[in-house]
């Protein structure tokens, strides 16, 4: 059976799931938008996990378009998968690395053995990424990715944060389908 594909209006930090995905930046060490919105709400436990990592495999950081999963401290549940979008470029195609995003933080879940995962609309904050395009992307790379590589994961959820973003999710939604 494949996943659902589901849309919440709404703040991804109060979500249940069995795992959030955070649109972080390489750095792995927190920002504002959703990224400031998880340490935040979860607590430093995130951020302690984050820094072992850097000390370890991600001495670099976690590169665009990879994905990596940590405790998610208080959060409502039992992982935060931290992903880094890619920043838009109007003139260099970035949308394989968008895709990424949510095929490699996918493949995380299931390896990790979430049955709920909820993502937020990854790179269209601070990185600039027009929410129709990014909206088709990221869609489009989970139901390929849920179809290609079937696994635990029961339900994928696109938390977003306004009404905009949530009608711009219906769209794609209903032109994927
Ligand atoms: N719940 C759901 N969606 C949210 C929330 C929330 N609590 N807060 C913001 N959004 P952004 P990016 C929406 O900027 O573009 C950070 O500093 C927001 O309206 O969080 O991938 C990182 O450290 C937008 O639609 O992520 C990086 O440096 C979407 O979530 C950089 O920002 C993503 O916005 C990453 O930029």
């Amino acid at each position: 059976m494949t996943a659902r594909v589901t849309l919440v209006r709404g703040d991804l930090t109060q979500q249940r799931a069995d795992a959030l995905v955070n649109a972080a930046n390489s750095s792995l060490l927190g920002g504002g938008g959703v990224d400031g919105a998880l340490h935040r709400r979860g607590g430093p436990a995130i951020l302690e996990e984050c820094r072992r990592l850097r000390a370890g495999h991600y001495g670099k950081g976690l590169p665009t378009g990879q994905a990596v999963a940590t405790t998610a401290g208080r959060l409502d549940a039992a992982h935060v998968i931290h992903t880094v979008g890619p920043v838009w470029s109007a003139t260099e195609d970035r949308s394989a690395l968008l895709a990424s995003c949510y095929r490699e933080s996918l493949r995380v879940a299931a390896a990790v053995g979430a049955r709920t995962v909820a993502f937020p609309a990854v790179s269209t904050g601070v990185y600039g990424w027009p929410m129709d395009d990014a909206a088709r992307i990221a869609v489009h790379a989970v139901r390929e990715t849920l179809a290609e590589e079937p696994g635990p994961v029961e339900e994928v959820r696109f938390v977003l944060f306004d009404d905009a973003a949530y009608r711009t999710f219906e769209e794609a939604l209903a032109a994927e389908a």
